[in-house]
């Protein structure tokens, strides 16, 4: 992570890593994706995600799917490999400290067509929220839940999709209620462009939510969630119940141990290698 990199993040609450996937790469989870459809559930009624908001309304739900990491081969793979990526793991060890942990089931977001975008949530101000958080201290970042959002399909300016309020993440007072509806203010709201390829890197402490998706094709996006080595968010972290660890890599499965004091954890280095 470049100092640069170190800056903008600092300011604004997130980052775009672009190309990290190659258009091949990309495919791949595409058909993966295509050939689980089935496990796809949308959230209708009672799991509405626009609330009160009629700025967010829809006139569909999105649509939510886990358990990739468990399908049968080839198609787990390419999701195996985003644990510990070698161009994702130097962010996460600046951004959330060396032996990082998953700390949610990855969920991938579909929106078609007219889908609902979700009340803009986050964690800062005015009260400290032990697990999601962002402070800096002697130089060093330190960061409760962190996302990487992997995109398998293009979010053009326009199309709507993950927004956020950049800076927010180091609020001292409450977002007002009309804003998190995205019914007042929407200028400080950043609406986040990406490609198919690309990983968007933000904390849980930064104010972020969807806008409703208008563009033609369907949004993916899978939403890796880490946490420091010494903690968790999620109650569930058995992850050998649901994925078979003997077929992960050593530094895969570093990544998906339970929490506790970061002395003990492993650690993987800036190439995504296991060092201790
Ligand atoms: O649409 C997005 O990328 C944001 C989703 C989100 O914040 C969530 O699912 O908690």
């Amino acid at each position: 992570m470049t100092d640069d990199e170190k800056y903008l993040f600092d300011l604004t609450g997130y980052l775009v890593i672009e190309n990290v996937l190659t258009p091949e790469e990309v495919a791949l989870c595409n058909e993966g994706i295509d050939r689980h459809k089935d496990q796809v559930r949308l959230r209708l009624g009672e799991l509405s995600l626009s609330g009160s908001s009629t700025a967010l309304k829809g006139t569909t739900g999105r649509g939510d799917m886990f358990g990739m990491l468990s399908w049968e081969r080839p198609w787990c793979e390419p999701f195996r490999t985003m644990l510990a990526h070698p161009r994702i793991v130097p962010y996460l060890n600046e951004i959330v400290g060396k032996g990082f942990r998953m700390d949610h089931w990855p969920s991938l977001i579909t929106m078609e067509e007219g889908a609902e975008g979700f009340t803009f949530h986050g964690s800062s101000g005015p009260g400290f929220d032990p697990h999601q958080y962002y402070l800096v201290r002697d130089g060093r970042m330190h960061c409760g839940l962190t996302v990487a959002a992997w995109q398998f399909s293009d979010t053009n300016p326009g199309d709507g999709g993950l927004c956020l309020i950049p800076g927010s993440h180091k609020g001292n007072f409450a977002c007002p209620q009309e804003m998190k509806l995205y019914h007042k203010y929407q200028e400080f709201v950043k609406p986040i462009p990406c490609r198919a390829g690309d990983v968007a890197i933000f904390t849980e402490a930064v104010t972020h939510g969807t806008l409703p998706w208008r563009a033609k094709h369907e949004r993916r996006s899978l939403l890796f969630r880490f946490s420091p080595g010494n903690l968790a968010y999620g109650k569930n972290y058995d992850w050998g119940s649901q994925v078979p660890l003997d077929e992960l890599t050593e530094e895969q499965r570093a990544v998906l141990e339970p929490p506790y004091h970061t002395r003990l954890h492993t650690v993987l280095d800036n190439q995504g290698k296991k060092v201790s």
